[in-house]
């Protein structure tokens, strides 16, 4: 009897896991973003040298900014990648942490203050669950420089 026991566990374990495995793959689809869309920074040049506290303006092309959580067609909300060296889990949401900034409220630009030194910035459109889109609306990498104090051009 005992024997028996075992033997109907292991078959309905294996049933568990082969039927539980289906559908974890099928979930890993993100929302569709359109063709062609396109998120850039549009104030700040690659290789720029920035003061410590700046503003960084959002651009998005072919898609709307929505709040997080609102799941208009289309639509999304900024992420400001600073100093992010790889990103990790593109089917999940993007977590909150000191280089992934959520700009859930909708917002469009953002004032920033960094260390002194060099920096990267990187934005990401992303769904209204903060999961990034397919194909993934993101921007260029750049590279900036924060000083403590940037020199006046020179008067003419
Ligand atoms: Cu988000």
């Amino acid at each position: 009897m005992k024997s028996l026991l075992c033997h109907k566990t292991f078959v309905s374990l294996v049933l568990w896991v082969g039927v539980s495995l289906q559908p974890a793959m099928a979930q890993t689809a993100r929302t569709p973003s359109p063709e062609g869309a396109t998120v850039r920074i549009s104030n700040i040049e690659d290789k720029a040298t920035l003061p410590a506290t700046f503003l960084v303006k959002f651009e998005v092309t072919g898609m709307e900014v929505a709040p997080a959580g609102d799941k208009t067609p289309n639509s999304g909300h900024h992420h400001l990648f600073i100093d992010l060296e790889a990103l990790v889990g593109i089917d999940k949401p993007l977590p909150a942490t000191d280089k992934i900034i959520h700009f859930g409220a909708g917002q469009t630009e953002a004032e920033i203050t960094l260390p002194p030194g060099n920096h990267t910035l990187q934005l990401m459109f992303a769904d209204a669950n903060h999961v990034a889109f397919n194909p993934i609306v993101m921007s260029k990498q750049i590279d900036i420089t924060v000083v403590e104090k940037v020199e006046e051009p020179a008067k003419q």
